[in-house]
Protein backbone atom coordinates (compact mmCIF):
# COMPACT_ATOMS: atom_id res chain seq x y z
CA UNK A 1 0.00 0.00 0.00
CA UNK A 2 1.75 3.20 -0.50
CA UNK A 3 0.47 5.58 1.77
CA UNK A 4 2.33 8.57 -0.09
CA UNK A 5 0.42 8.32 -3.45
CA UNK A 6 -2.81 8.21 -1.11
CA UNK A 7 -5.11 11.74 -1.93
CA UNK A 8 -5.37 14.18 0.69
CA UNK A 9 -8.75 14.42 2.27
CA UNK A 10 -8.12 17.81 4.47
CA UNK A 11 -5.19 19.57 4.14
CA UNK A 12 -4.02 21.28 7.60
CA UNK A 13 -0.57 22.79 6.08
CA UNK A 14 1.44 22.31 2.88
CA UNK A 15 3.30 19.28 4.84
CA UNK A 16 0.42 17.67 7.08
CA UNK A 17 -2.70 16.54 5.75
CA UNK A 18 -5.43 13.83 6.53
CA UNK A 19 -5.90 10.79 3.82
CA UNK A 20 -7.95 7.78 4.38
CA UNK A 21 -6.62 4.14 4.65
CA UNK A 22 -9.21 1.77 4.12
CA UNK A 23 -12.17 3.16 6.64
CA UNK A 24 -9.95 4.81 8.69
CA UNK A 25 -8.49 8.34 8.86
CA UNK A 26 -4.51 8.82 9.24
CA UNK A 27 -2.38 12.26 8.97
CA UNK A 28 0.57 11.95 6.77
CA UNK A 29 3.65 14.35 7.40
CA UNK A 30 5.78 14.63 4.28
CA UNK A 31 8.81 16.83 5.50
CA UNK A 32 12.07 17.07 3.78
CA UNK A 33 14.14 15.19 6.77
CA UNK A 34 11.65 12.38 6.11
CA UNK A 35 8.31 11.50 5.60
CA UNK A 36 5.34 9.94 8.07
CA UNK A 37 1.86 8.46 8.76
CA UNK A 38 0.03 7.55 11.56
CA UNK A 39 -3.52 6.41 12.02
CA UNK A 40 -5.93 7.82 14.45
CA UNK A 41 -7.63 4.46 14.64
CA UNK A 42 -5.43 3.78 17.73
CA UNK A 43 -2.85 6.12 17.32
CA UNK A 44 -0.98 3.48 15.70
CA UNK A 45 2.12 4.30 13.65
CA UNK A 46 2.15 3.41 10.09
CA UNK A 47 5.09 4.74 7.99
CA UNK A 48 8.45 6.26 9.36
CA UNK A 49 10.76 6.82 6.06
CA UNK A 50 13.18 8.94 6.21
CA UNK A 51 14.44 10.55 2.79
CA UNK A 52 15.83 8.59 0.31
CA UNK A 53 15.61 5.30 2.69
CA UNK A 54 13.38 2.01 2.75
CA UNK A 55 11.08 2.87 5.28
CA UNK A 56 11.92 1.85 8.99
CA UNK A 57 8.39 0.37 9.71
CA UNK A 58 6.42 -2.81 8.46
CA UNK A 59 2.83 -2.55 7.64
CA UNK A 60 1.25 -5.97 6.54
CA UNK A 61 -0.12 -5.91 3.42
CA UNK A 62 -3.39 -7.67 4.42
CA UNK A 63 -3.62 -5.54 7.36
CA UNK A 64 -7.30 -4.68 8.03
CA UNK A 65 -8.15 -0.97 8.13
CA UNK A 66 -11.65 -1.06 8.91
CA UNK A 67 -11.84 1.14 11.95
CA UNK A 68 -12.33 -1.50 14.71
CA UNK A 69 -9.55 -4.46 14.09
CA UNK A 70 -6.21 -3.93 15.61
CA UNK A 71 -4.14 -3.08 12.54
CA UNK A 72 -1.24 -5.87 11.77
CA UNK A 73 2.09 -3.93 11.33
CA UNK A 74 3.33 -0.23 12.24
CA UNK A 75 3.56 0.35 15.76
CA UNK A 76 0.61 -0.65 17.69
CA UNK A 77 0.09 1.08 20.94
CA UNK A 78 -0.23 -1.68 23.63
CA UNK A 79 -2.12 0.17 26.87
CA UNK A 80 -3.30 -0.51 29.18
CA UNK A 81 -2.21 -3.48 29.67
CA UNK A 82 0.14 -5.94 27.28
CA UNK A 83 -0.68 -9.11 25.71
CA UNK A 84 -3.80 -11.23 27.48
CA UNK A 85 -3.47 -9.66 30.94
CA UNK A 86 -6.84 -9.29 30.33
CA UNK A 87 -8.97 -8.83 27.32
CA UNK A 88 -9.05 -7.65 24.49
CA UNK A 89 -5.16 -8.29 24.07
CA UNK A 90 -3.01 -6.15 24.46
CA UNK A 91 -5.37 -3.23 25.84
CA UNK A 92 -8.42 -0.90 24.24
CA UNK A 93 -5.84 1.47 23.07
CA UNK A 94 -5.09 0.50 19.88
CA UNK A 95 -8.55 -0.04 18.65
CA UNK A 96 -10.12 3.28 20.07
CA UNK A 97 -10.50 6.23 18.23
CA UNK A 98 -7.97 9.17 18.99
CA UNK A 99 -8.48 12.79 18.48
CA UNK A 100 -5.82 15.30 17.13
CA UNK A 101 -5.10 17.48 19.76
CA UNK A 102 -2.04 19.48 18.24
CA UNK A 103 0.36 20.05 15.35
CA UNK A 104 3.47 21.88 14.87
CA UNK A 105 6.16 21.78 12.01
CA UNK A 106 9.84 23.26 12.22
CA UNK A 107 12.99 22.65 9.57
CA UNK A 108 13.49 19.96 11.72
CA UNK A 109 10.66 18.09 12.17
CA UNK A 110 7.09 17.89 12.17
CA UNK A 111 5.42 16.75 15.51
CA UNK A 112 1.62 15.23 15.67
CA UNK A 113 -0.04 15.02 19.35
CA UNK A 114 -3.14 12.38 19.45
CA UNK A 115 -5.20 12.45 22.34
CA UNK A 116 -7.46 9.77 24.05
CA UNK A 117 -9.76 10.42 27.12
CA UNK A 118 -11.51 7.84 28.93
CA UNK A 119 -14.76 9.51 28.46
CA UNK A 120 -14.98 7.72 25.59
CA UNK A 121 -16.28 4.67 25.78
CA UNK A 122 -13.55 2.58 26.57
CA UNK A 123 -13.20 -0.37 28.55
CA UNK A 124 -14.93 -1.29 31.65
CA UNK A 125 -12.96 -3.96 32.91
CA UNK A 126 -9.97 -0.89 33.55
CA UNK A 127 -12.44 1.59 34.32
CA UNK A 128 -9.87 4.28 35.62
CA UNK A 129 -9.82 8.20 34.56
CA UNK A 130 -6.95 8.93 32.32
CA UNK A 131 -6.04 11.14 29.86
CA UNK A 132 -3.58 9.40 27.06
CA UNK A 133 -1.75 11.33 24.38
CA UNK A 134 0.39 10.20 21.64
CA UNK A 135 3.88 11.81 20.55
CA UNK A 136 4.47 11.58 17.16
CA UNK A 137 7.67 12.80 15.68
CA UNK A 138 9.07 12.60 12.22
CA UNK A 139 12.67 14.08 11.58
CA UNK A 140 15.77 12.82 11.44
CA UNK A 141 14.78 10.38 13.91
CA UNK A 142 11.37 8.98 14.85
CA UNK A 143 10.27 9.79 18.14
CA UNK A 144 6.86 8.23 19.51
CA UNK A 145 5.74 8.80 23.18
CA UNK A 146 2.66 7.38 24.85
CA UNK A 147 1.97 9.91 28.02
CA UNK A 148 -0.25 9.08 30.29
CA UNK A 149 -2.31 11.07 32.62
CA UNK A 150 -4.18 9.85 36.01
CA UNK A 151 -7.09 12.19 35.95
CA UNK A 152 -8.60 10.52 38.83
CA UNK A 153 -8.35 10.54 42.93
CA UNK A 154 -7.13 7.47 43.07
CA UNK A 155 -3.54 5.44 41.95
CA UNK A 156 -3.82 2.82 39.16
CA UNK A 157 -1.64 0.78 37.27
CA UNK A 158 -0.82 -0.24 33.83
CA UNK A 159 1.56 -2.44 31.96
CA UNK A 160 1.66 -1.75 28.24
CA UNK A 161 4.35 -1.23 24.96
CA UNK A 162 5.02 0.08 21.45
CA UNK A 163 5.12 -2.69 19.80
CA UNK A 164 6.84 -2.25 16.30
CA UNK A 165 7.41 -4.07 14.12
CA UNK A 166 10.61 -3.36 12.10
CA UNK A 167 10.79 -3.50 8.33
CA UNK A 168 13.97 -5.58 7.59
CA UNK A 169 15.59 -7.11 3.73
CA UNK A 170 15.73 -10.55 5.54
CA UNK A 171 15.55 -12.30 8.49
CA UNK A 172 18.12 -14.68 7.52
CA UNK A 173 20.65 -12.06 7.34
CA UNK A 174 19.62 -10.00 10.62
CA UNK A 175 21.37 -9.99 14.41
CA UNK A 176 20.23 -7.83 17.00
CA UNK A 177 22.67 -6.53 20.07
CA UNK A 178 21.83 -5.00 22.87
CA UNK A 179 19.27 -6.73 24.03
CA UNK A 180 21.34 -8.15 27.23
CA UNK A 181 21.34 -11.49 28.06
CA UNK A 182 18.44 -12.31 30.45
CA UNK A 183 15.08 -13.14 29.05
CA UNK A 184 11.41 -14.61 29.88
CA UNK A 185 10.73 -17.12 27.10
CA UNK A 186 6.73 -17.18 26.61
CA UNK A 187 7.08 -19.53 23.79
CA UNK A 188 8.85 -21.51 26.89
CA UNK A 189 5.82 -21.37 29.84
CA UNK A 190 7.28 -17.78 30.80
CA UNK A 191 10.85 -19.61 32.00
CA UNK A 192 13.48 -17.09 32.61
CA UNK A 193 16.26 -17.91 30.65
CA UNK A 194 20.03 -16.22 29.54
CA UNK A 195 21.44 -16.48 25.88
CA UNK A 196 24.72 -14.73 24.56
CA UNK A 197 24.51 -11.05 23.80
CA UNK A 198 24.24 -11.31 20.09
CA UNK A 199 20.60 -12.51 19.11
CA UNK A 200 19.76 -13.96 15.15
CA UNK A 201 16.82 -15.48 14.70
CA UNK A 202 15.89 -18.88 12.79
CA UNK A 203 12.72 -19.49 14.35
CA UNK A 204 9.72 -18.47 16.25
CA UNK A 205 10.43 -15.89 18.86
CA UNK A 206 8.66 -14.42 21.96
CA UNK A 207 10.75 -12.92 24.44
CA UNK A 208 10.49 -10.49 27.03
CA UNK A 209 14.11 -9.42 27.66
CA UNK A 210 14.56 -7.79 31.20
CA UNK A 211 17.76 -5.99 30.89
CA UNK A 212 18.31 -4.40 27.70
CA UNK A 213 20.86 -2.12 27.54
CA UNK A 214 20.47 1.96 26.33
CA UNK A 215 20.91 1.62 22.77
CA UNK A 216 19.43 -1.94 20.87
CA UNK A 217 20.72 -2.51 17.19
CA UNK A 218 19.21 -4.30 14.54
CA UNK A 219 22.25 -4.92 12.21
CA UNK A 220 20.50 -5.17 8.70
CA UNK A 221 22.82 -6.31 6.08
CA UNK A 222 20.22 -6.72 3.28
CA UNK A 223 18.86 -3.59 3.34
CA UNK A 224 22.79 -1.86 3.91
CA UNK A 225 21.90 -0.23 7.16
CA UNK A 226 21.48 -0.48 10.79
CA UNK A 227 18.58 0.49 13.05
CA UNK A 228 19.05 1.84 16.43
CA UNK A 229 16.18 1.75 19.31
CA UNK A 230 16.24 4.07 22.52
CA UNK A 231 13.91 3.62 24.63
CA UNK A 232 12.82 5.26 28.03
CA UNK A 233 10.51 4.83 30.32
CA UNK A 234 10.65 1.04 29.96
CA UNK A 235 11.19 -1.84 32.25
CA UNK A 236 11.76 -4.54 29.15
CA UNK A 237 12.21 -5.20 25.48
CA UNK A 238 10.09 -7.68 23.77
CA UNK A 239 11.20 -8.97 20.77
CA UNK A 240 8.24 -11.18 18.20
CA UNK A 241 8.56 -12.81 14.98
CA UNK A 242 5.97 -15.87 14.68
CA UNK A 243 7.66 -17.53 11.95
CA UNK A 244 5.95 -18.88 8.69
CA UNK A 245 4.22 -21.31 10.95
CA UNK A 246 2.58 -18.49 12.77
CA UNK A 247 2.30 -15.91 9.76
CA UNK A 248 -0.02 -19.30 7.68
CA UNK A 249 -2.52 -18.77 10.71
CA UNK A 250 -2.97 -14.82 10.66
CA UNK A 251 -5.36 -13.78 8.17
CA UNK A 252 -3.83 -10.43 8.75
CA UNK A 253 -0.07 -11.85 7.67
CA UNK A 254 1.11 -12.86 4.37
CA UNK A 255 2.78 -16.05 4.66
CA UNK A 256 6.26 -15.23 4.29
CA UNK A 257 5.32 -11.74 5.83
CA UNK A 258 7.80 -13.09 8.74
CA UNK A 259 10.84 -12.97 6.63
CA UNK A 260 10.60 -9.49 6.49
CA UNK A 261 9.35 -7.87 10.08
CA UNK A 262 10.84 -7.91 13.63
CA UNK A 263 9.15 -6.66 16.45
CA UNK A 264 11.48 -5.28 18.95
CA UNK A 265 9.34 -3.10 21.77
CA UNK A 266 9.69 -0.41 24.58
CA UNK A 267 7.56 -2.00 27.14
CA UNK A 268 6.32 -1.68 30.61
CA UNK A 269 6.18 -5.53 31.49
CA UNK A 270 4.37 -7.20 34.15
CA UNK A 271 2.52 -10.83 34.93
CA UNK A 272 -0.11 -8.68 35.77
CA UNK A 273 -1.53 -5.23 35.32
CA UNK A 274 -1.70 -4.76 39.33
CA UNK A 275 1.79 -5.60 39.04
CA UNK A 276 2.39 -2.63 37.04
CA UNK A 277 3.57 0.62 36.95
CA UNK A 278 1.95 2.34 39.46
CA UNK A 279 0.36 6.22 38.35
CA UNK A 280 -0.91 8.52 41.35
CA UNK A 281 -3.64 11.47 40.93
CA UNK A 282 -2.55 13.95 38.91
CA UNK A 283 0.55 12.25 37.86
CA UNK A 284 1.52 11.80 34.28
CA UNK A 285 4.13 8.74 32.88
CA UNK A 286 5.69 8.26 29.74
CA UNK A 287 7.01 5.65 27.46
CA UNK A 288 8.97 6.09 25.01
CA UNK A 289 10.65 4.95 21.89
CA UNK A 290 13.31 6.40 19.51
CA UNK A 291 14.17 5.07 16.05
CA UNK A 292 17.20 6.11 13.65
CA UNK A 293 19.16 4.30 11.18
CA UNK A 294 22.79 4.62 9.77
CA UNK A 295 24.26 3.11 6.85
CA UNK A 296 26.05 -0.33 7.25
O1 LIG B 1 4.57 -8.70 21.83
C1 LIG B 1 4.55 -10.03 21.47
C2 LIG B 1 3.13 -10.53 21.45
O2 LIG B 1 2.52 -10.32 22.72
C3 LIG B 1 3.11 -12.00 21.03
O3 LIG B 1 2.86 -12.89 22.09
C4 LIG B 1 2.15 -12.06 19.87
O4 LIG B 1 0.96 -12.64 20.10
C5 LIG B 1 2.12 -10.62 19.38
O5 LIG B 1 2.35 -9.79 20.49
C6 LIG B 1 0.98 -10.13 18.52
O6 LIG B 1 -0.20 -9.96 19.22
P1 LIG B 1 -1.55 -9.58 18.47
O7 LIG B 1 -2.60 -9.49 19.53
O8 LIG B 1 -1.33 -8.29 17.77
O9 LIG B 1 -1.81 -10.69 17.47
Amino acid sequence: MNLYSAPTDYSLTKSIDFIYVGDSRAIRVRHPKANGVISLHGAHVLSYQPTGEEDLIWLSEDAKFDGKTAIRGGIPICWPWFADAASPAHGFARTSEWQLHAYQITQENALITLQLKDDQGTNPTWPHPFKARLLFEVGEELNVTLEIMNIGGHPWTFTGALHTYLNIGDIDTLSVTGLGQAFIDKLEDGTPQAEPATLSVASAIDRIYTEPKEEIVVHDPTFGRDIIIKNSGHNSAVVWNPWQEGAQAMADMPDDGYQNMLCVESAWYAPTIEEGQIVQPAKTYQLTTCLSSRPR
